[in-house]
């Protein structure tokens, strides 16, 4: 059994690459988002997430297999690419958080009725191609002002915008979504105000 430097590191690039692929480059995307660099286009990976977990699950019993399950290459390597693998859905669940609590009550309420209630904006947003993207989506949303909570649904390429009521119109929206990306077909299917009670 070999177990030279070189070696080593070739089988830690294959866990990278297989888990970064697994991911539809997730990851990367969202390092491209600290960046305030655009959405990346890593969508045409997504369909082929089966294929690239069946590799990394391959990789994996591979290196069970030649190393032991014991191994500390075993266990860096199943680390890695489950890791990379499981992070859309980490970035998912961060997307799809719930409505932050500090927000719905800390914001200055313009009048006595902007105080209890919120305006909720339902939208189609087409050309969403991954989570990553859906994260940067959902960051510019929440960096709008007065903006209480938005999450971006990257599935049925959806998101859900809540403001204090009477500020902004349906075109404002569609603007904040041209300005992130002109890709983005935005259409707002839905407008409505709740009370923040309903919201909770
Ligand atoms: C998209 O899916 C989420 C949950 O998966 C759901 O809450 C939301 O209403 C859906 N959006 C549309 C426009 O159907
Ligand atoms: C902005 C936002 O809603 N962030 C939340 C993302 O999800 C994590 C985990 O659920 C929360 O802790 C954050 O507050």
């Amino acid at each position: 059994m070999k177990s030279g430097g070189g070696s080593l590191k070739i089988s830690y690039f294959w866990a990278t690459l297989c888990g970064l692929l697994s991911s539809s480059c997730c990851i990367i995307q969202l390092i491209l988002n600290m960046f305030s660099i655009g959405c990346a286009g890593f969508s045409l990976l997504t369909p082929y997430r089966p294929v690239f977990l069946s590799f990394t699950a391959i990789l994996i019993i591979t290196t069970i297999f030649q190393y032991g399950v014991r191994s500390k290459r075993t266990l860096v390597t199943v680390l890695i690419s489950i890791l990379l693998c499981t992070s859309p859905e980490f970035v998912s669940f961060y997307n799809q958080s719930n409505i932050s609590m500090t927000r719905l009550f800390s914001t200055v309420p313009l009048s006595d009725h902007s105080n209890k209630q919120v305006e909720i904006f339902i939208l189609q947003i087409n050309g969403i191609s991954c989570e990553g993207c859906a994260n940067r989506i959902k960051n510019n949303f929440d960096a709008q002002l007065h903006v209480i909570y938005s999450k971006v649904y990257f599935e049925n390429q959806s998101a859900i915008i809540g403001t204090l009521p009477g500020i902004y119109e349906a075109n404002d929206i569609l603007t904040w979504v041209k300005m992130i990306d002109f890709k983005y077909e935005g259409k707002v299917i839905q407008q409505y105000i709740v009370s923040k009670e309903d919201l909770l």
